[in-house]
């Protein structure tokens, strides 16, 4: 059941991480907010969790040649879809409680536009269903069954995402049939990708099989533009991970940059709304997290209990950086 990797040093260095660092550490996180005098670093990628290290390498292959945000924020959590070892995202990801995966995503560009498809099923790359729903339709979201056929109607092909592992752990759970999130390793882990091309363009993309074994139906926050995922191309960009209903109730993207907005740090605006949930909600035994990016290509993150973190890669960084959380 324990999913999460805490992958040490050498696992790192084998992935070809130069280092791994506590967020204070970083010296393109930056914890005061921006000046003027501030350097500018761009492009930068930024993703949550180890999986992130995967979807970074390929968004940079598109952000180093010059390529925009939005193709590399799509291309970037595309690599997570389509590994059936994360037992999170797309195909492998954990049934709900019925035994069907069920999947979210959501992408928004510099311009404003954004898509999203919210419980979609059999079709392992949600995120660029959410592509299409922005670039070739009205809407912003389509969901279910409607996404489906909307999928279909555009090429998506149809598969089986039960892998023979997630089903094995869906049908050893349903022995006891508890659901109890355990911090970290709630048995969710979605992707939220950030990033800002060579122009200064932000653009986000978050896609999850949220919950797992959750109750047929549910829907978290990472396909609602504003909870899982917010950009506002003249401040910055952020996404959300952990337990959706407590950033459904605050949506937490759009709060991380309405903060920055007001000057905050992508660090300092983590923070406030973790605390937001924490003050707001009044309990704090489940894990959130947020990662930001402002206009400078300046990065933050926080989350409420320790244990989360994020990649990063720059011209001359690749890292995972551990976010600095509420409790200690
Ligand atoms: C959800 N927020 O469906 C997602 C799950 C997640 O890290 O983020 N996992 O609630």
């Amino acid at each position: 059941m324990k999913r999460r990797k805490f992958i040490n040093q050498s696992i790192l260095a084998s992935l070809g991480v130069f280092s791994s660092c506590n967020a204070a550490e970083s010296s393109e996180h930056q914890n005061k907010a921006s000046t003027p005098a501030e350097k500018i670093i761009r492009p930068l990628v930024i993703s949550t969790w180890e999986h992130g290290l995967q979807a970074n390498d390929r968004a940079w292959e598109i952000l180093s040649k010059g390529g925009k945000a939005i193709d590399a924020v799509e291309q970037g959590v595309r690599i997570v879809e389509d590994d059936p070892e994360i037992t999170s995202v797309g195909i492998g990801g954990f049934p709900d409680r019925d035994g069907n995966v069920t999947l979210d995503a959501c992408i928004m560009d510099e311009k404003g536009n954004c898509g999203s498809v919210s419980f979609l099923q059999h079709i392992k790359n949600p995120i660029s269903v959410a592509r299409k729903v922005m670039d070739e339709t009205p809407h912003v979201m389509l969901s279910g069954e409607g996404a489906l056929q909307f999928a279909l109607a555009n090429g998506f092909k149809k598969e089986n995402l039960l892998t023979a592992n997630a089903k094995k752990e869906w049908e050893a759970w349903k022995k006891e049939a508890k659901y109890k999130p355990i911090i970290n390793i709630e048995n969710h882990d979605t992707i939220g990708l950030l990033a800002i091309d060579k122009k200064g363009d932000i653009s986000g993309a978050c896609t999850t099989s949220g919950l797992a074994f959750k109750l047929h139906g549910r829907v978290g926050d990472s396909p609602v533009i504003g909870a899982g995922l917010f950009v506002d191309n003249e401040i910055g960009g952020a996404t959300a991970t952990g337990m959706g209903e407590a950033v459904l109730k605050t949506l937490g993207s759009f709060l991380v940059v309405e903060l920055m907005r007001q000057g905050l740090s992508p660090q300092e605006a983590c923070k406030e709304a973790v605390m937001r949930v924490v003050r707001k909600q009044k309990y704090k035994d489940f894990q959130i997290g947020f990662i930001a990016l402002n206009k400078k290509g300046a990065s933050g993150a926080f989350c409420i209990h320790p244990g989360f973190n994020f990649a990063l890669k720059s011209e001359n960084r690749k890292l995972m950086i551990d976010a600095e959380s509420y409790v200690s």
